[in-house]
């Protein structure tokens, strides 16, 4: 019997590594033509394993179980086949929580859940517990060499789909906002789709931003900020001792600048998991002092003539736009646009009218994005991020913010939102002298 591994990316990469340690037997199917696969080279020694495009007859016959790729369309009629045959359906995170039984931390959320890990990650480490950050962030679980205390795992819907094991020792959602409809069909379905990560797990922790839409009969504990009385609570608790005003967090006598009150939500959700770990609060409060943001959030990569220009290429929909323009003071250009995706940009008018003078579309959804918004903010289209650049450049006045902000992915011109944030901060870079 043989395993069969679907998708040929990060993914299925660390399975073929898994599975050759271990003496596994495997083949891989991709649905892209080899010719377009990277680095194929790497696995020349197993290419009688390989399949692209087109399945062979009796494909399925001889495969046990089946990985699959989060990425791999869940409508692909192979999927449709192995379902037929009742062959169990696995992901990689399932084939790693069967090798280690490590205590798992599990996060999901429509934003913030790689900021949430890597905040983590950062904190327990710096309190002495030695945890790593992976899963959608990049890094697959199989690809870990070492022991830790904790593992804290980045789960995506996508992911979240495919699993059957959703064993965590603590399981937390960030907040959940329309997104990814195109893959789960509607909000509804992404929204059961999300909360799966509760199955399963000894700790249930959950924004408030969503206790509305959340079955309030589970046992969770929620953090979050009560806006009528600007106080923190943590694990359902009011924690009177930290403060904060709209730029610095307090705890007692310690205090930091936070990004954002998006970055406040987050850094509530590393509070409350240490909590729930019984980890000193003012000793994790402390480490979360010396965060470093990620790059390509709310990135402030240049001032020239006292004007900033901030790299948020990561921003795919318009709730993580709408945290940029909230955390920016008005007049602000904004670069806006990429790859078509379902989701509805009139809730962005309102923020746009209070804050952005300029708009520059960027991308193959511009029309797409014009036909929502309800402004009367002036727009220039572009072609291209030189053209942008130079024309948020030429509009530019001191003490505006010039904003990469896509509230879209960037497939239509980039590989990712990490090729597009470094093509920005190039193009600054030529341009902004
Ligand atoms: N493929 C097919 N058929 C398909 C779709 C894909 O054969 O219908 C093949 C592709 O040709 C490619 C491979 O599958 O060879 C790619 O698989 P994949 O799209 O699942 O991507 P991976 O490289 O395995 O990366 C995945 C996650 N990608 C997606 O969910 C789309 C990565 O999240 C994650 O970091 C990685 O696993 C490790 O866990 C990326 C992402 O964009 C960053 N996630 C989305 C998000 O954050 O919004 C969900």
């Amino acid at each position: 019997m043989k395993k069969l591994i679907l998708g040929l990316g990060v993914t299925g990469r660390s399975c073929i590594d898994f599975f050759t340690h271990n003496n596994i037997d495997f083949k891989i199917f991709d649905t892209r033509n080899k010719n377009m696969i990277d680095e194929l080279s790497d696995y020349e020694s197993i290419k009688e394993k390989m399949y692209f495009l087109k399945t062979p007859k009796d494909f399925l016959n001889n495969i046990d179980e089946v990985i699959v790729s989060p990425g791999f369309n869940p409508k692909h009629q192979l999927l449709e086949d192995i379902s037929k045959l009742s062959i169990p359906i696995i992901t990689d995170i399932d084939l790693f929580k069967r090798k280690n039984k490590t205590k798992i931390i599990s996060v999901t959320g429509t934003n913030g859940k790689t900021t949430v890990v890597s905040m983590l990650e950062h904190a327990l480490n710096g309190c002495g517990y030695k945890s790593i950050a992976c899963g959608n962030n990049g890094k697959s679980p199989l690809t870990l060499k070492e022991d830790y205390k904790y593992i804290i795992l980045e789960l995506s819907s996508y992911q979240l789909e495919y699993m059957t094991d959703f064993t965590s020792y603590v399981s937390l959602i960030t907040n959940i906002t329309h997104d990814h409809i195109e893959r789960h069909e509607s909000f509804q379905k992404y929204l059961n789709t999300k909360k799966n990560i509760f199955k399963n797990s000894s700790n249930i922790l959950a924004s408030n931003l969503i206790k509305n839409i959340i079955d309030s009969s589970k046992d969770i504990k929620f953090f979050g900020i009560e806006n009528n009385n600007n106080t923190c609570l943590i694990n359902n608790k009011r924690n009177q001792k930290i403060t904060f005003n709209d730029q610095v967090v307090c705890l007692n006598n310690d205090s930091f600048a936070y990004k954002g009150i998006h970055n406040l939500y987050n850094i509530l959700a590393v509070l409350s998991v240490s909590e729930t770990l019984d980890i000193d609060i003012y000793k994790c409060f402390s480490q979360l002092k010396h965060y470093k943001y990620l790059p390509h959030r709310i990135e402030c990569i240049k001032s020239h003539n006292n004007t900033n220009w901030y790299n948020d290429s990561k921003s795919t929909n318009c709730d993580s736009t709408k945290a940029a323009l909230e955390f920016l003071d008005k007049n602000i250009i904004l670069i806006l646009g990429g790859s078509k995706k379902n989701i509805n940009y009139n809730s962005l008018s309102n923020i746009i009218n209070e804050k952005v003078k300029l708009i520059i579309f960027l991308g193959e959804n511009k029309n797409y994005i014009k036909t929502q918004l309800d402004t009367n903010v002036p727009t220039l289209d572009v072609a291209d991020m030189n053209q942008a650049i130079t024309l948020s450049k030429k509009h530019a006045k001191p003490y505006d913010s010039v904003l990469l902000s896509p509230a879209s992915p960037s497939f239509d011109m980039y590989n990712d939102y990490v090729d597009r944030g470094i093509a920005f901060i190039k193009a600054v870079e030529n341009i902004v002298n």
